[in-house]
Order: C-alpha cells, then sequence, then structure tokens
C-alpha cells in the first residue's frame, strides 16, 4: 500500500492498474537512468521528482485545490502557460509516452493513430493517470488531423475538455487567428478561476515562465561542450519534469544543476568520454517515460547534444517580451513568441529545417537522427526535407520511425550502431 492511494481512489483511479504502471516506471527509470555513469549531482533532484511524479507532485496540486486554486492539464507546447500562472493556476502536461490499455484504445481510435495519441486515450481508459483526473480543465489544440479529431471523442470521455484552435500557415491571418484564440483562452481561464487577468499579473506569469525557459537555454548551451557535461537521456528528463514540476522549484533546481555543469565544464569532465560521437535528436516530442531510443543511442556510446523537439528546444526556445503596459500588448507580445514555435503542423515550415542546421552547428553535431512516431504525418512528412537539406550541408542524417513498444528494440540499435559507425 502507499501513503497516496486514499488520494489516488478519490481521483478516481483503478490502483491495481496504476501499481502496475508504477512498478513499470520505477523499473525502467532505474534501468535507464541510474545506472548511466558520471551523473551530475544535481540529478538527484530529478531522480526525486520522478520518483514522487504521482505521489507528492500531485498532493500539492490536490492542496492547491483545496486552497481555491485550478489545474490545468495540455498536451500542446501551443497553450500559454503564462495565462495560467497569471491566475495563480498550474498548467501540467499530460504524459502521452506509454501504451496502455491497448484493447479499450482500439476499440475508439483507428489502429494507424500515432501512440502519443493512443496513450493519451489508453491512461485516461485505463484510470491510471491522476493528472488527468485531477484537472479543472483540460486543453486539446487543432494541431495535427489526429489529434483533433481524438478530442471529439475525448470530449465525450471528459467533462472539462476546451478546445484551441490554432492557426496551419505563418500568415498574417495565421497571426490574427492565434492571437484571437489566445484572447479566448484568458477569458476562459478567468471562467474556470474566478481571477481577472490585469497586465501586472500577466507580467508575472510571464516572468515565471521567462525563467523556466532562460533556465533551460543555459542548460541546452552547456551541452556545446566536449566532452557534454550532461547525458541527452538526462536532459531529456529535466525537459519533461519542465511540464508538470512546480515553475519556480525547477527553474532553482535546474539552474543549481547548471552551476555544476559549468565546472564541470570548466574541469573539463563529461557524462561521457572526450570525443563520443554527437548527435543531435530532431522530430516528434518525446513524452515520459518515452526513453527509448535516446536509450539506445547512448547504450551505443553516442551522446545526445540537443532535441529538436517540443519536449525540448522547439517548445523552450524564445522569451516573451514582458515590457507591455496593457493586457492587449501583452497578449501581442505571447502571439510574437508562440507564433515562432515551428511545428510540423504548419505549411510551409522552413523555419523547422533553418532550427534543425542551426541547433546542429551551435552542439557540434556530428550527425541528425529524425525520430518519428509511426502513423504521424506531419513528421514523417518533413522528415525527408529535414535529411536532405543536412545531406547538401554534409551531415549525415537517419530517419528513424517507432512507437511505444518494445518489438523493435533490436533493429532500432542495429541501424542506430550504423550510423554512429559513419559519424
Ligand atoms: S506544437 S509537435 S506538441 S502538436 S506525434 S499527435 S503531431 S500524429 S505532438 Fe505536438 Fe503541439 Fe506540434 Fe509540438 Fe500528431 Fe504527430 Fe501524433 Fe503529435
Amino acid at each position: 500500500a502507499s501513503p497516496y492511494d486514499a488520494m489516488w481512489q478519490e481521483l478516481g483511479l483503478d490502483l491495481a492498474a496504476h501499481e502496475q504502471l508504477l512498478q513499470v516506471l520505477g523499473g525502467g527509470y532505474q534501468q535507464v537512468f541510474l545506472g548511466q555513469p558520471n551523473r551530475p549531482a544535481g540529478m538527484d533532484y530529478f531522480n526525486f521528482v520522478m520518483s514522487e511524479v504521482h505521489g507528492l507532485r500531485v498532493k500539492e496540486l490536490v492542496e492547491a485545490q483545496a486552497a481555491g486554486k485550478k489545474v490545468i492539464g495540455s498536451f500542446c507546447v501551443f497553450v500559454p502557460e503564462e495565462v495560467v500562472r497569471a491566475t495563480g493556476a498550474t498548467l501540467v502536461g499530460l504524459c502521452t509516452g506509454a501504451d496502455f490499455a491497448a484493447e479499450e484504445v482500439d476499440k475508439l481510435l483507428p489502429r494507424n493513430t500515432c501512440a502519443l495519441i493512443k496513450s493519451a486515450f489508453g491512461f485516461k481508459l485505463g484510470k491510471i493517470c491522476p493528472f488527468i483526473e485531477a484537472a479543472d480543465m483540460i486543453v486539446g489544440e487543432n494541431t495535427c488531423d489526429g489529434k483533433k479529431k481524438a478530442y471529439e471523442t475525448m470530449g465525450k470521455m471528459v467533462p472539462n475538455l476546451y478546445v484551441m484552435d490554432l492557426p496551419q500557415v505563418k500568415s498574417d491571418q495565421g497571426r490574427a487567428l492565434l492571437k484571437a484564440e489566445f484572447a479566448r483562452f484568458l477569458k476562459a481561464v478567468e471562467d474556470l478561476t474566478g481571477v481577472t487577468i490585469d497586465a501586472a499579473k500577466l507580467r508575472e506569469g510571464m516572468r515565471i515562465v521567462n525563467d523556466k525557459r532562460k533556465a533551460l537555454a543555459r542548460l541546452n548551451a552547456l551541452r556545446a561542450a566536449d566532452p557534454a557535461p550532461i547525458s541527452g537521456l538526462d536532459a531529456l528528463l529535466i525537459n519533461q519534469v519542465a511540464f508538470y514540476d512546480d515553475p519556480i522549484r525547477f527553474t532553482g533546481s535546474v539552474n543549481a544543476l547548471c552551476d555544476e555543469l559549468e565546472a564541470r565544464v570548466a574541469d573539463g569532465q563529461g557524462a561521457m568520454e572526450k570525443g563520443a560521437p554527437r548527435v543531435l535528436l530532431s522530430g516528434c516530442p518525446m513524452a515520459v517515460p518515452n526513453w527509448k531510443l535516446p536509450w539506445i543511442i547512448e547504450q551505443a556510446g553516442a551522446v545526445i547534444v540537443g532535441e529538436e523537439s517540443c519536449v525540448g528546444e522547439r517548445g523552450a526556445r524564445n522569451l516573451v517580451d514582458d515590457s507591455g503596459q496593457s493586457v492587449d500588448e501583452l497578449l501581442e507580445a505571447l502571439v510574437d513568441r508562440y507564433f515562432q514555435v515551428d511545428c510540423a503542423i504548419f505549411t510551409p515550415n522552413p523555419q523547422r529545417l533553418a532550427h534543425v542546421e542551426q541547433m546542429a552547428a551551435a552542439y557540434k553535431a556530428q550527425g541528425v537522427i529524425h525520430y518519428c512516431l509511426q502513423f504521424c504525418q506531419p513528421y514523417q512528412m518533413e522528415a525527408l526535407p529535414v535529411e536532405q537539406a543536412l545531406k547538401a550541408q554534409g551531415l549525415p542524417a537517419l530517419r528513424l520511425e517507432t512507437d511505444y513498444s518494445q518489438e523493435d528494440a533490436g533493429q532500432l540499435q542495429t541501424r542506430v550502431e550504423a550510423f554512429l559507425e559513419m559519424l
């Protein structure tokens, strides 16, 4: 029995199924993370957060709710956390990194749906995600076809789904749509929380989220060193934790870790040996506990030096200018920042190609592994142009397609090892 059983039961979790998930998660974490050599001491905090992911963190949220604060769940980096923070509410990313309740999911979604969407459904249907159950509002978004149609079904499964419309083209009209949708979301968050968002509150929300993004940028910059002071797995974990930890505590912990990493860089100490092949990952987001491919890459002796992904730099880059004096000015600044997110649902999307190249250069990657979930058309379609652009620059690229099962692990390992030999 866990000290959190009563809380989980009250949230409506299936305790036996949930226990099964925690066992798998705990075992996987131990195998993938705790055995890594030369881990920075600052990772202890993130180990602790992971060990309490469904425990202490959920308890904090439930206690905040008892004190009148709201919790909002989201599936996409387009949902502006600044607006949520402005009301004192918390935004949490809803984990979508593992298969669960597959048979139930297959009754609701076509088989050729990506694992990320299926996972969200599986966690809900299997009653194993305390964040989904605790959320006062869940925000979906019209991004890829899979997600936007799946939310129609999800709307019947959860009482509190709000769907944000998003542009698909970076045009003036697209920008106007994003601004109108951010204004509509702001109103919805005000209605949910009972808090009126004024400029001061919105600036405070921006400050908190900017600080978080600055800390992540500082961490990323340190990975340019050879040897890289931290493994790609640990850096990915930090990016994953960014979606549900308390943002202020998280920022402090990342900055403390960066102090340690700076000292490591100065001493020439690394997570892997100097000269280990350096790889940039690019593609679909990797949500907790999706660690399969990074683990395979680093087990093969390479170090991942950056993630061109929404759980990574695509999601966290660029700050919001928080100098505006009115809510409208601040909303404009918010749109300026979010409109730069170069998700593959945009057409055309040349900024992403430029960013992959820039990141490869900045982090001194010798090759790029493009990671795509099966049935994810936007990223599959873009994988080819990304590969071509990189090859034109003389940078080797490997396109991989996978899901959340372990069935293809051996095959992935063979392909990754062959790729690393070329670098
Ligand atoms: S801004 S990447 S977080 S939409 S893997 S569900 S695209 S079929 S996740 Fe995303 Fe927002 Fe874009 Fe980022 Fe569809 Fe592909 Fe599945 Fe995906």
